[in-house]
């Protein structure tokens, strides 16, 4: 397709193309699956894709009105994903059914929000699910996380049922919330280590950076894995909190999900670095880019920066490339996106890969992939119609709960906290009272 080369000159230009690489020419899922070699982008960054798209949205204005069209070549082959140099078989498999569990949950919602069951959006993660799911199975149970919309996959995977989080998008008494609140805004800070996300972006990574910094205050180096979406990654709280994981060295696990799209906006007119993996040279912390639609590449990388962050080598900056394959919501039918994006990124999707990497090992026969299928579609038909039965919280209920009760304490979660003791008359004054919590 060709560039508009009459975008108006006072709005932002499309970044230079990358640099055109064709795809490995390796189709084969089978033994024996390719090894890529590991490029690097130009800063250096480790890049795990087995491809570079060379695609950019181009901004055009007809008749007063601006759209999007795109550049580049979209019919490139669709490579193979990688080999995980740890997942063995039933790890992978279960990758695989939380990934099943996550697309047929969305698919439940979708339908119970235009039953009009759903009170409030639906958003969801279409496209996203190998790398919300294979990123938190690297977690270990002492870790924590800070999910965002899209990462309902990340949830299942840290021990939520699909009927909890359709009873919390239909405000059922059920729910974890209790039905007062809706959509994703729920966690679970005593069992399952997760932060609730909040609708402002950016804002659960001082949590997720103070959580990690409790920890190493009572001893511990834990891994945290906090997810950001290409647009939120420009927050003011993004760069503040992920800024003060990489000066204390604590174990923020950050994947950036370039998606291509910030509700409406693309990444053209949301950051000007090539890669936003970039940004981990001013931070200061390794970076790393991933293909965020081979669920493989997600668990390696993601792993191995837990590890660090475990080991208290401090925090790690993923950057996963993909596409939001739905609109930003229900409500948003996406015409703004270029159609060749879907068609594109279709190809691509993780689902279909993972499938065909497994049985390409051998670790899934087509009669054990329908098996599989089945009872996932059967616990989500048993979950969604729990859901439905729920009932809806009592009205006089609703102030219940709200507050934490001043007098409770709060337990340690990993021990009483290990701080040195500072004297009165000690000379250096308040600068030796700060603990550098190292
Ligand atoms: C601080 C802040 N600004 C704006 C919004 C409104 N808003 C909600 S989602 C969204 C787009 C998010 O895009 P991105 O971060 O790329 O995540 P994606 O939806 O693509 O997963 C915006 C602008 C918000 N919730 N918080
Ligand atoms: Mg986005």
């Amino acid at each position: 397709m060709k560039a508009n080369t009459e975008t108006k000159p006072s709005k932002p230009q499309p970044k230079a193309p990358m640099p055109a690489k064709s795809a490995p020419a390796v189709t084969s899922n089978g033994p024996g699956n390719q090894v890529v070699p590991l490029r690097k982008n130009p800063n250096g960054i480790p890049d795990y894709r087995a491809e570079v798209p060379n695609f950019h949205t181009v901004e055009e204005w007809a008749d007063g009105k601006l759209r999007y069209t795109v550049t580049g070549d979209f019919d490139a082959p669709v490579p193979a994903i990688r080999e995980s140099k740890y997942l063995n078989k039933d790890q992978s498999l279960e990758i695989y059914r939380y990934m099943l569990l996550n697309r047929k949950m969305e698919q439940a919602l979708e339908n119970l929000f235009k039953q009009q069951k759903v009170i409030g959006g639906v958003y969801l993660g279409l496209g996203q699910e190998g790398c919300s799911v294979a990123s938190a199975y690297a977690l270990d149970k002492f870790d924590w996380i800070a999910p965002m919309i899209r990462n309902q996959g990340a949830m299942l995977v840290r021990g939520f049922r699909p009927a909890e989080t359709m009873m919390q998008y239909m405000a059922k008494v059920g729910a974890p919330t209790k039905g007062r609140d809706s959509g994703s805004h729920y966690g679970d800070i005593h069992e399952k280590n997760c932060i609730a996300p909040i609708s402002h972006l950016g804002d659960s990574l001082p949590v997720i950076a103070g959580c990690l910094l409790g920890a190493r205050i009572q001893g511990r180096n834990v891994a945290g894995l906090a997810y950001i979406g290409d647009g939120g990654q420009s927050t003011g709280p993004c760069y503040e909190g992920f800024n003060f994981a990489a000066v204390q060295k604590l174990g923020v696990v950050l994947i950036m999900e370039h998606n291509l799209w910030a509700y409406s906006t693309p990444v053209e007119l949301q950051f000007a670095c090539r890669d936003l993996a970039d940004r981990a040279l001013g931070y200061g912390v390794p970076g790393a880019i991933i293909d965020g639609t081979d669920p493989n590449q997600v668990y390696d990388v993601v792993h191995e920066a837990c590890e660090r962050g475990r080991r208290g080598e401090g925090a790690t900056l993923i950057e996963a490339k993909m596409m939001r394959m739905k609109g930003h919501a229900m409500h948003d039918a996406a015409l703004y996106v270029p159609k060749p994006y879907f068609e594109y990124w279709k190809k691509r999707d993780c689902m279909g890969r993972f499938e065909q990497y497994l049985m390409g090992r051998g670790w899934l026969t087509a009669k054990q992939n329908e098996e599989l299928i089945r009872s996932v579609d059967e616990q989500i038909n048993k979950d969604r119609d729990e859901a439905d039965a729920s009932p809806f919280p009592n009205g006089e209920d609703a102030a219940a709960n709200l507050f934490k009760n001043n007098a409770e304490t709060i337990p340690f979660k990993y021990g009483p906290p290990k701080v040195k003791k500072v004297s009165k008359d000690d000379k250096l004054g308040e600068a030796s009272n700060v603990s550098h919590y190292k």
